[in-house]
């Protein structure tokens, strides 16, 4: 039996905007755009680690532990398609220099406990749906979700029955 597990650090989307958003979505969305993420699934990713040991895990939890960063708010005003990827997105027109700050602290830690980082630029985003190849026609913009983070994750991912399920494995604070 593997003893790795797929992690990775999040923001997790507050559950009453989780609920919110999964209703706007049906609204914007046609059931052939793709296939929509569970409520509970929607978060922003800060840094994939991919599979890695306990030992590992442990490490990247302890580094965690001492990071001292303001908690922010943004606004998720943006909405994308990535047809490569298949996702459909929200994201926000200005993210907040907090959430660049952490996203840029976890990946380099990552990045030297030999967790391979993207070379991609960060692009902060709550993916809304996957498995979406084909054009898509995204919402107006104007529309707003604000949100207060006050805490950030580390999550487990695992592909069981045919779902993909996320375990919240450690949870820090941001200074309030
Ligand atoms: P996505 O939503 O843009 O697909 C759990 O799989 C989370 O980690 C998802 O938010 C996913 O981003 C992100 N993720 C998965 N594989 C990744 C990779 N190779 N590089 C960066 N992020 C990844």
């Amino acid at each position: 039996m593997s003893d790795t597990r797929r992690l990775f650090f999040a923001l997790p989307i507050p559950p009453k905007t989780q609920r919110a958003l999964v209703k706007w979505r049906a609204d914007q969305f046609s059931a052939e755009a793709g296939r929509p993420i569970a409520a509970a699934n929607l978060h922003i990713t800060l840094a994939f680690l991919g599979d890695i040991s306990e030992q590992k895990s442990q490490a990247l939890q302890n580094m965690a532990a001492r990071i001292k960063q303001p908690a922010f708010s943004l606004d998720l005003d943006d909405a994308g398609h990535w047809p490569g990827a298949g996702v459909v997105w929200l994201g926000t027109r200005r993210a907040p220099r907090g959430l660049l700050q952490l996203a840029e602290l976890l990946r380099s830690q990552a990045a030297r406990s030999g967790c391979y980082q993207s070379p991609l630029p960060f692009h902060p985003h709550v993916t809304l749906l996957r498995g979406a190849t084909k054009a898509v026609v995204l919402p107006p913009s104007g529309f707003h979700w604000p949100i207060d983070f006050e805490y950030f994750a580390l999550y487990s991912s695992e592909f069981r029955r045919g779902r993909t399920r996320y375990e919240q494995i450690a949870a820090w604070p941001l200074i309030t």
